[in-house]
């Protein structure tokens, strides 16, 4: 019997190739004769083009092309608005090229393609782009006032899309309050900063009439559609291959990039292969961004602290154009209540345009705003009520026998009202404050403050709805001859181990080892259908779809092998890659005897091909027949659709002190509790979360994108906008919580955001506690670095 692998600490199967170096990303795509692409950017952040000069840049040798939005023909078209909704009033969405206007810092206006990248990139110095500057306001709240400066003279204030959501009756669940709280929380705008940046091949094959992209995304098989559709080619003449790529956190997924269209293009006009690697500086100006909101919220509660009633008006900077629709307002708005009962909740949005670089979703994708909003206005609820914070959200938490609990009208983004499936959130605060034992903290809090030493301690609880629809499919096919297992899925990785969970999945099924099972996916040619990675979806809806796939793949070999052994199908076991009778002492067969077997005239020289199989038994010097409903060879597709999304959570601690002369924050501890249902593998649970939470680091910390009030992007490189190091990531202490989701055959839920979420608050909290004996004003704003810490208490009038 075969050791169960789903819920084993299995060692990752891509490892071996990505540490060793053997990763092979855009870049490292051997193309024979490729010609380079560099794109000329805007300048400036808002203007009407007076100009676009290419011709010094055409005359430099080696530049083979030079495009402009003038030769893109049938492309010179608006990219799509990826998710539409009703309250878009007004969606702008962005051209390949920059026709007369430019609308932010870093967009595209030409496309150099030349023998070599030196020459492309010289020859972008020498395109004269004229400019007539426009008034620009990057301020998102002042954007949103009426009189600012417009970002699209057709666009009304600056608003591309305003939604009121509610659940329940929010007013009069005010006018009934004993006790109302209401705050104002800002969460700067931040970059996902993957290792590798953006990336695009492209290689037109004459002969067949196929073109081939490797492209950094998340979404291969949406790209694939993408580009047929804008090149008029039958979907199965596009291949788009996702290689290995280096991070993506979501932005990866704003099909289709300028690069998107441009090198294909490109390759298929200058008939040769044709690559583009974006540099750093390009990154911090053309990959999408996320995080800027402002939130006023405020919570109706009873005296003793039953929160009746929530509201909450947030204004949703979107950038220079929403492509991605309200994906990331949405997923806020639907996240506002958290864990908390909350029966009345009104949530309003407005999406604002600004002349900057254009949102869309960042690892969290709106939650890690919402969740420091309420947390922040539960921690002053508390406070104001003179009730411990960590009661206060004992009292108002969904209780395990409530669920399935829906807030009616609160619609998520799979378009259906938030439903939490399952959960457990009470156990899981009580495993918190017991790894923090919070006596003992208590007692040595209070003799630091004696000790003019400043140590504090936060609390951060987040929901997350994740595994979103609408389906995956998963494939499974035994090799004949290797009996080597290939499974393939519609989406891709971008690092979180798909190759080795998706295999455990399988291994299960079929009785086989993790290392003979090969994972192919990002990669049109093997699997087109699907979706993408994003909304931490990968484990419940490809593993699930996958699971089902290796389920009919598991009956076939056992109806196989029964054939093969003469044995009934209920007295077979599959395990150690063999199939054998139960408790009958012999080997049986392996799977690449059964897999051979089952297709005996094209694997004739194989001598299992000799055995009876699946197939009708019949006497045919040709080879037996198929039976009715039997197909060749042992192979199973099937696919797998959520109901609706299923809800993850968590709830972090940390205790932290802030060194009173410098404002540097030290993390003595950091505790995660959370639940991501059942665990494939917990080892690459805890490498996800620990991930979220070093990404949450950044944020709390230092991600700031520092906009000049002209619109130029101020730290556009890794030596002004910081990004965490190892030093800075205190170790996390895990405790798993594994509550079953209902919604999907292996009870998972996602996990790949959930470290993220929660971070700024327990941090901004943490720091607030810690500083209690000044008493400051209370803390609004994310990330919270030691001048920032220095001003909010010079601002106070505290000398500290
Ligand atoms: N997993 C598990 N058991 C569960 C849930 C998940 O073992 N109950 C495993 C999964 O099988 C998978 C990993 O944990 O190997 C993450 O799974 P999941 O939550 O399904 O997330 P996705 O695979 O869909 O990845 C997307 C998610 C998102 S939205 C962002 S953003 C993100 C993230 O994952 N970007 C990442 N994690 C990242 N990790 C890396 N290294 N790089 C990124 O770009």
């Amino acid at each position: 019997m075969s050791t169960r692998q789903f819920g084993a600490r299995v060692q990752r199967n891509e490892d071996q190739r990505l540490v060793t170096g053997k990763g092979r990303y855009v870049d490292d795509i051997p193309l024979t004769g490729a010609l380079h692409g560099a794109f000329v950017r805007s300048s400036v952040a808002h203007a009407r083009i007076t100009g676009v000069d290419v011709s010094r840049a055409l005359a430099l040798p080696g530049v083979v092309k030079v495009y402009t939005h003038a030769d893109l023909g049938a492309l010179d078209v608006q990219m799509p608005l990826l998710i539409p909704h009703p309250c878009i009033t007004h969606g702008r969405t962005q051209y390949p090229l920059a026709r007369d206007e430019v609308f932010h810092v870093g967009q595209a206006i030409a496309f150099i393609v030349a023998e070599d990248r030196y020459i492309a990139e010289d020859a972008v110095s020498l395109v004269e782009v004229g400019y007539e500057m426009l008034p620009v306001e990057v301020d998102f709240e002042k954007a949103a006032e009426p009189g600012a400066p417009l970002v699209h003279h057709d666009v009304p204030g600056n608003i591309a899309a305003h939604l009121v959501q509610e659940s329940g009756d929010a007013d009069a669940a005010f006018a009934a309050a004993d006790h109302i709280t209401s705050i104002k929380v800002r969460v700067d705008r931040s970059t996902a900063a993957p290792m590798e940046c953006l990336a695009t091949a492209a290689r037109w094959d004459e002969v067949t009439g196929e073109l081939t992209v490797w492209d950094g995304t998340q979404a291969p098989i949406g790209l694939r559609g993408a580009l047929a559709s804008l090149f008029e080619l039958d979907e199965h003449r596009v291949r788009v291959i996702a290689p290995d790529v280096g991070g993506g956190f979501g932005p990866k997924i704003h099909f289709p990039y300028a690069n998107e269209v441009l090198v294909p293009l490109a390759s298929m006009e200058l008939r040769r292969p044709v690559k583009w690697i974006e540099d750093r500086s390009e990154n911090f100006v053309h990959m999408t961004h996320e995080r800027g909101q402002i939130h006023e919220i405020e919570l109706a509660a009873t005296s003793d602290g039953t929160v009746l009633g929530l509201r909450n008006r947030f204004l949703h900077d979107t950038g220079a154009f929403i492509p991605y629709g309200i994906a990331v307002a949405q997923v806020a708005a639907c996240q506002i209540a958290g864990p908390y009962r909350i029966p009345n909740v009104r949530v309003e949005f407005s999406c604002v345009y600004t002349p900057t670089v254009p949102v869309t979703p960042y690892r969290g994708c709106g939650r890690p705003q919402a969740n420091f909003a309420i947390e922040r206005a539960m921690d002053q609820l508390a406070e104001e009520l003179g009730i411990d914070r960590f009661e206060l959200r004992r009292r108002n938490f969904i209780q395990p026998e409530e669920f399935p609990y829906t807030r009616p009208n609160l619609i998520f983004a799979d378009g259906l009202a938030v439903t939490h499936d399952s959960g457990e959130y009470e156990k899981a605060l009580t495993a918190l404050t017991d790894a923090l034992d919070l006596a003992a903290f208590a007692k040595e809090q209070r003799e630091a403050w004696a000790q003019g030493r400043y140590l504090g301690l936060g609390v951060s609880f987040y929901v997350e709805g994740t595994g979103l629809g609408p389906y995956e499919g998963g494939h499974v096919r035994i090799h004949p001859i290797t009996g080597k297992i290939f499974v393939n899925t519609g989406l891709t990785t971008q690092g979180q181990g798909h190759e080795t969970v998706f295999a455990q999945i399988v291994a299960d099924q079929l009785g086989a080892r993790v290392e003979d099972i090969i994972v192919v996916e990002g990669d049109t040619g093997v699997y087109d259908w699907g979706v993408a990675t994003f909304a931490s979806r990968a484990a419940v809806v490809s593993g699930s779809a996958i699971h089902k796939a290796a389920v009919l793949a598991r009956k076939q070999v056992i109806n196989a092998a029964a054939n093969m052994l003469e044995a009934d199908p209920d007295d077979i076991e599959l395990a150690d890659g063999r199939a054998f009778v139960v408790g009958s002492g012999t080997a049986g067969v392996t799977l690449a005897e059964v897999a051979t077997a089952s297709n005996p005239l094209r694997y004739a020289f194989n001598k299992a091909a000799q055995s009876a199989t699946q197939f009708a038994p019949a006497a045919r010097s040709d080879g037996p027949s198929l039976g009715e409903g039997a197909h060749p060879g042992i192979e199973a597709t099937d696919y797998y659709s959520p109901p609706h999304a299923t809800w993850a959570y968590g709830v972090h601690g940390a205790i932290v002190e802030v060194d009173p002369a410098t404002y540097g924050i030290k993390i003595h501890r950091y505790v995660c509790v959370h639940d991501c249902g059942n665990m494939i593998n917990p080892m690459i649970v805890e490498g996800q979360i620990a991930g979220g939470v070093a990404q949450g680091m950044g944020g709390a910390f230092y991600e700031k994108l520092d906009y000049d009030e002209d619109g130029t992007l101020r730290n556009a490189s890794f030596m002004d906008f910081l990004i965490p190091y190892a030093t800075e990531i205190p170790h996390v202490e895990m405790i798993h919580q594994e509550t079953p989701s209902p919604l999907n055959p292996l009870g998972i839920k996602g996990v790949g955001e959930a470290g993220t979420i929660p971070v700024a608050q327990v941090i901004v909290s943490a720091i607030e506690d810690a500083l209690k004996p000044l008493d400051l004003p209370p803390f609004r704003m994310t990330p919270l670095s030691p001048s920032l810490i220095h001003s909010h208490i010079a601002e106070s009038g505290n000398r500290g």
